[in-house]
């Protein structure tokens, strides 16, 4: 049987995710070796392009303006900033950049047109540039790819079961609409979810079964660990154990054996030792530099030493080939 399979059964995600322990982390360190190279890992840099007071109550979230947390909300971030912050992104060695903004979906307006150029801007540094911005349409997902779009992120989150218990907002199936827009606009597909949500083992198989029975799997699938944000209303949740971390990375390596695989969120919390097994298990790429959205995340130069001490070496930029064109773009809106 194929390795790349979109036929997988809820059962069989079961079977994997459950299996003894080691014997999981030997198979999905074997399929990691299979298709990735191993000794690499992708280190890509966040920016909140606009921060906060988002209408969506994702009860994770420290940016819905219904919860009160620390997070201060701010306008969308100007072309010249957003260029600036990639550039020193960039200078400290990050090869993807994702910009984040807290909307519950893209509005045809002056904004939109600013992140267009801002996509336009950032692929014309060479780096693959990816944005999170909420639901789209088709047409809104055409433009974003015309501008230069490289991947667009969309989580599911956890399982359709238990979707409804953590956002009310929206539905499961919006999320499906808007990975199916994206696909189709021909962007790279980035999608994965939380765990610490106070979600079942089957909860989690479920997500992991809907990410790799999607017609094509996702190019890349984040893995965050919940970080628990005073004020909302999951800031009491347990804390995530490794065992369950890895667990999850494995099970996404062995059934989505080419998608980069992304230890996310939860970082700040796990020792060096606990990354390596999540690096043994799949993972292979991080997100860099102070902040994650608005959460704090680890010194680079902590990971720095990481990285040497496990002879990792970071991923070049469009290893899979495809450079999209670059624009003369970068000084027009300085
Ligand atoms: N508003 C857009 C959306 O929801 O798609 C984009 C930004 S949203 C902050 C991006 C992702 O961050 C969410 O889908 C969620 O998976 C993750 N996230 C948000 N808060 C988190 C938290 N406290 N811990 C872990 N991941 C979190
Ligand atoms: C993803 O799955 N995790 C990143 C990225 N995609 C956008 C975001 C994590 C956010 C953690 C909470 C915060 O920093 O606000
Ligand atoms: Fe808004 Fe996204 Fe946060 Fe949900 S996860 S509250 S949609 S910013």
């Amino acid at each position: 049987m194929s390795d790349i399979r979109n036929n997988w059964t809820k059962e069989e995600v079961a079977s994997v995710y459950h299996a003894n322990f080691l014997d999981l982390v030997f198979r999905a360190a074997e399929m990691h070796r299979k298709y990735q190279d191993a000794s690499e890992v992708q280190v890509c840099q966040l920016l909140s392009i606009k921060t906060g007071g988002c209408p969506e109550d994702c009860s994770y979230c420290p940016q819905a303006a219904r919860y009160h947390t620390d997070v201060e909300a701010q306008k969308l971030m100007s072309y010249g900033d957003v260029m600036r912050n990639a550039m020193s992104a960039q200078e400290q060695g990050a090869t993807r950049f994702c910009m984040g903004a807290a909307w519950r979906e893209v509005r045809d307006n002056s904004h939109f047109d600013r992140v267009l150029d801002m996509v336009k801007g950032v692929n014309s540094l060479g780096m693959e540039v990816c944005c999170t911005l909420g639901m789209l349409s088709d047409e809104q997902a055409e433009k974003l790819k015309e501008a230069g779009l490289y991947a667009y992120n969309h989580n599911i989150d956890t399982s359709e079961e238990y979707y409804e218990e953590i956002i009310s907002t929206r539905k499961f199936d919006d999320r499906l609409e808007t990975l199916g827009n994206v696909r189709q606009a021909g962007i790279r597909v980035c999608s994965g979810g939380i765990i610490g949500l106070g979600e079942t083992d089957e909860d989690r198989v479920g997500m992991i079964h809907t990410l790799s029975t999607l017609p094509e799997h996702p190019e890349s699938v984040p893995v965050n660990a919940l970080v628990r944000v005073e004020g909302t209303p999951l800031e009491n949740q347990e804390r995530v154990p490794i065992w369950d971390m890895v667990r999850m990375i494995a099970t996404v390596r062995i059934t989505m054996p080419k998608a980069m695989v992304r230890l996310s969120a939860g970082r700040t919390e796990m020792s060096e030792v606990e990354q390596a097994l999540c690096f043994l298990a799949g993972a292979n790429s991080i997100f860099a530099g102070e902040k994650l959205l608005t959460t704090p995340n680890p010194e680079r130069n902590a990971d720095k030493a990481l990285f040497e001490l496990l002879g990792l070496n970071q991923r070049a930029a469009f290893k899979e080939g495809d450079q999209p064109k670059i624009h003369a773009f970068v000084n027009e809106k300085g």
